[in-house]
């Protein structure tokens, strides 16, 4: 018995790794002068199917040098469709292990056999399908429990047709349409092509001269050289302008929002800030639980702040110790190394408790602050929370402002962003009071959307600072990822920023249309 692994084995086409360029080039060369080379001699190749076979070529390859020499008109291609069958799954699986019903018939015994026993040998579809097709041929007995062979022998048509079928054998109408009504088989669509001369014909192509150089002139040659059509419709290279982050585009359109408002940016380039403007300063007491590291990312290195307003730090000591301006404060042991301590923001409003200090700082002039910029939280990651985002604040500080005033300036912002119609939930922040979650109507989504946060700055925040006891400063936040998601329709945040965000993105977002 002659060693079976030494033989070497014929291996599918679609299973052998894609032949290298050169391999297919010499192959694409090989197609292209096997129809040059025959319609030298012949004046048609009739069926381009028949053609591959004989030259042992792929149909595919065939195909390919045929469009690409009709496009040189070397060629003149007609187009032929031949409509042929071919085997579904099912149809696969009965050419190779036999009909149904054949597989049943040759399970039953001369001297029958259970049924249950029967559905065991043969699996539920086959033991199903079998009985149907062994009863239509009269083929087997199928009694209450028992099974028994009608006749001695069978044949099994079915599979010797869908191997037909597979060969590209012709079936008569009545067997093709018995096949299709069992679904093993369905209608394909072959198309290729008959081929003759094209105007251009030659028996060899030579590459057409996409130039017309001295050598050209100089040798006359340029006279029979084939010169490449211009192709003026062809797509130039495309060009890779850089295009912005989508993150980027809602920021410019906030930007031009706040702008538009008469709000002016804040200063926003540290990431870095001490535990004192981030927290203290807003009246944070510090045993607060977003002070310690399960919420917030404190610095190995500088681990605390070199400066701070001595004489501001003493009022605000002052102020979370026993409290002053009508304030009882918190009534607790106050320590410096704790406001010490470097941290990466939690939140912008710790630029906005330094300019609001600067603002106090200076004859009283009314504000409208906003910034935009990362914050760091050590949270939990999922689909809408990263360790890090950019939330955007707004502020205005002036006198006698009301929690009414907030609202209006709310109902305009967010107008602005396409939801006018806001709700407001009271909350708590221990730097406002009174303070309210927004919730927007968005007509896209159709439903109520919380869209941010807001309040009145505690006067226990804004009167250590040594602004006017008449001032009162109204303020607002909220994130730039959460809009950004809803308007690209990005379902997750990991899609949108960091490492995993597929670039595909970024170069075709569309432009950002916010509030039209
Ligand atoms: O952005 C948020 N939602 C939002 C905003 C706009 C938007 O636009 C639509 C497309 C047009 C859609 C959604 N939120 C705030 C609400 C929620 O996403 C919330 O679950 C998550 N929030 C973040 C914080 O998470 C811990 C968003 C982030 C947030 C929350 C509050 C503030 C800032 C950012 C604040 C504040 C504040 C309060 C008082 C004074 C000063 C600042």
């Amino acid at each position: 018995m002659k060693d079976k692994d030494k033989e070497p084995r014929a291996v599918a086409a679609d299973s052998l790794p894609p032949p290298s360029s050169a391999v297919a080039s010499s192959v694409k060369r090989m197609a292209e002068e096997a129809v040059l080379g025959f319609l030298e001699k012949n004046d048609e190749i009739k069926d381009s199917g028949d053609f591959a076979a004989e030259k042992g070529i792929s149909h595919e390859e065939i195909v390919n040098v045929i469009k690409s020499l009709n496009g040189f008109r070397f060629v003149d291609a007609q187009d032929i469709k031949k409509e042929r069958w071919q085997l579904t799954a099912e149809g696969k699986t009965y050419a190779a292990n036999g009909s149904p019903e054949f597989q049943l018939f040759m399970a039953v015994p001369a001297d029958g056999i259970s049924r249950a026993a029967l559905q065991k040998k043969l699996g539920d579809s086959v033991f199903k399908i079998g009985c149907q097709q062994a009863i239509k041929n009269k083929w087997a007995e199928m009694g209450k429990s028992q099974v028994s062979r009608k006749v001695a022998h069978v044949d099994d048509n079915v599979k010797d047709m869908l191997v037909k079928i597979n060969n590209g054998e012709a079936l008569n109408q009545e067997d093709i349409d018995a096949l299709k009504r069992r679904k093993l088989i369905s209608p394909q669509v072959w198309k290729g092509y008959s081929v003759k001369k094209g105007p251009n014909y030659a028996p060899k192509r030579r590459k057409p001269a996409t130039d017309l150089i001295r050598e050209n002139l100089q040798s006359g040659e340029w006279k029979e050289l084939q010169f490449k059509e211009y192709n003026f419709l062809a797509k130039g290279f495309p060009i890779e302008g850089g295009s912005l982050h989508p993150l980027l585009k809602v920021r410019r359109q906030m930007q031009m929002i706040f702008l538009q408002m008469g709000f002016e940016e804040m200063p926003t380039n540290n990431y870095v800030e001490s535990s004192f403007w981030n927290f203290d300063a807003l009246f944070q007491p510090q045993q607060h639980p977003a002070r310690d590291s399960h919420d917030t990312f404190f610095l190995k290195e500088p681990s605390t702040t070199k400066m701070l307003p001595e004489d501001y730090v003493e009022r605000v000591k002052q102020i979370h110790e026993s409290g002053g301006h009508g304030s009882r404060g918190y009534g607790y042991d106050w320590k410096r190394e704790e406001a010490n301590k470097n941290l990466l923001r939690t939140h912008t409003t710790a630029v906005s408790s330094r300019m609001l200090y600067a603002l106090a700082k200076k004859p009283f002039e009314a504000k409208r602050y906003y910034s935009i910029d990362r914050v760091f939280r050590n949270e939990a990651v999922d689909r809408t929370h990263l360790a890090e985002f950019h939330q955007i604040e707004g502020l205005i500080c002036d006198r006698g402002l009301s929690l009414g005033d907030l609202q209006g300036v709310l109902h305009d912002f967010f107008s602005r962003l396409g939801m006018s119609k806001l709700r407001f939930k009271p909350a708590y922040n221990p730097y406002t009071e009174p303070s309210m979650e927004i919730f927007g109507y968005h007509e896209g989504l159709k439903k109520w959307v919380e869209v941010g946060n807001s309040g009145m700055f505690r006067p226990e925040m804004l009167l250590p600072m040594g602004l006017p006891e008449d001032v009162t400063v109204i303020a607002w936040g909220l994130s730039l990822e959460r809009p950004t998601m809803i308007l690209y329709g990005i379902d997750n945040i990991r899609d949108l920023f960091g490492h995993k965000v597929d670039l595909g993105l970024i170069k075709s977002n569309p432009i950002c249309r916010i509030g039209i």
